[in-house]
């Protein structure tokens, strides 16, 4: 082995962060088994043998966008045959009908952009599910999302998120951080929040008092620099507020989208070695999330042992990659979850959403 591996071997076993430098070396190993045994060392330490998840439901209002970025197969304009909105009546009662399951704790809500709806629309949806199911979870609205707010109604982002913890929000998705580049976002999804704007509304969020979800997309233009630069930026954020609650890599899926014909999804090897990369990486970050909807169970499964401990939730009715052609299915049951973590050899912890243990099982 050489003597590099060595040395960034020796800062795992001992707790020491590695350097820009070192997370593009590990880029280069090609032993998968080694990663995974360094991603393992350092999730034992950070987080111990628990497996978290929950159960969630994903409610998406519209899938009407003005961003359409490239990657996406889920966005589409108001006058596609695919084109669908949702009142907040209707999202009531897909909410109520879930709450029927007395072990619902959340609800995760992400839409596209809509050109129309004002931001008030979205206060009284979150207030119509708030005074509806006081005791679930309001996981709601991408940084993205916050930014759209912000520029419909000219409001700070400050102001927006503070209106949205008023009308019921209680945390934040992680996504549409995609890469935080501005080479690659201006290529893939130039009509929506920067780079800097996606970091800056996690930041208000966290000095709010809110907590947030962070995410990568990988796999398409992106390089491993960027990807390494993602995870140092979301690192030294997390070490200024310490706010982040779980990291999340979504590999892209090609399917439906503009860049089908140019890029091939990514295999199973690399997946598991950003897994293991990321939780290197990300030694301030309690929980990395393998989403089975994305992964699969198989993987997410497999990407237990290559740094993940979180394995996100039963989910129902999720849209934006089942759009993008992910096979993973809509929705599983908790058992089937529980049976995947405990042949894991893992311990299955069920959670809230703010990582506080409901019952291991
Ligand atoms: O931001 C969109 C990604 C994200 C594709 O916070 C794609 O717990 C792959 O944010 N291929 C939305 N990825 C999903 C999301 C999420 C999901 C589950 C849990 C949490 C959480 C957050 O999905 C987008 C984008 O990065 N995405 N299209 C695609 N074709």
């Amino acid at each position: 082995m050489d003597a590099i591996f060595y040395e960034i071997e020796h800062k795992i076993r001992d707790g020491v962060r590695l350097t820009r430098d070192e997370g593009l070396t590990l880029f280069n190993s090609q032993d998968l088994a080694w990663l995974g045994y360094l991603a393992n060392i350092a999730r034992k330490r950070i987080s111990g043998d628990y497996v978290y998840f929950n159960v969630n439901r994903h409610i998406n209002l519209t899938n009407i966008c003005t961003a359409r970025c490239k990657f996406c197969a889920f966005g589409c304009d108001a006058d596609s045959a695919q084109a669908y909105t949702m009142t907040k009546e209707k999202a009531v009662s897909l909410a109520k009908q879930s709450a029927q399951d007395p072990d619902l704790r959340e609800l995760h809500i992400v839409s596209g952009l809509h050109p129309d709806w004002p931001f008030e629309f979205y206060l009284d949806v979150l207030h119509s599910l708030r005074s509806a199911l006081p005791d679930i979870h309001l996981k709601a609205f991408t940084a993205v999302e916050i930014c759209h707010f912000a520029k419909i109604s000219g409001k700070s982002i400050e102001e927006v998120l503070k209106a949205l913890i008023d009308a019921g929000m209680d945390s934040m998705p992680g996504g549409g951080a995609e890469i935080l580049s501005d080479r690659v976002r201006e290529q893939l999804c130039p009509q929506k929040a920067s780079a800097g704007e996606w970091l800056e509304v996690a930041r208000t969020a966290h000095k709010l008092g809110l907590r947030s979800n962070a995410s990568m997309l990988y796999g398409h233009i992106e390089t491993v620099e960027e990807r390494i630069d993602h995870l140092l930026a979301l690192r030294e954020l997390q070490d200024e507020t310490g706010g982040f609650q779980t990291f999340i890599c979504f590999p892209f899926h090609p399917v439906n989208t503009e860049l089908e014909n140019q890029i091939i999804r990514t295999t199973v090897w690399d997946d598991l070695k950003m897994m293991a990369i990321s939780r290197l990486m990300l030694d301030n970050f309690k929980n990395i999330k393998a989403y089975w909807i994305m992964l699969t169970l198989p993987i997410a499964q497999l990407a237990l042992g290559f740094g993940a401990n979180d394995i996100d939730g039963t989910v129902s009715e999720e849209r934006i990659m089942q759009a993008a052609g992910a096979k993973a299915g809509r929705s599983l049951s908790k058992e089937t979850l529980i049976n995947s973590i405990r042949q894991a050899g893992r311990i299955p912890a069920e959670r809230d959403s703010m990582y506080n243990i409901i019952k291991i099982v």
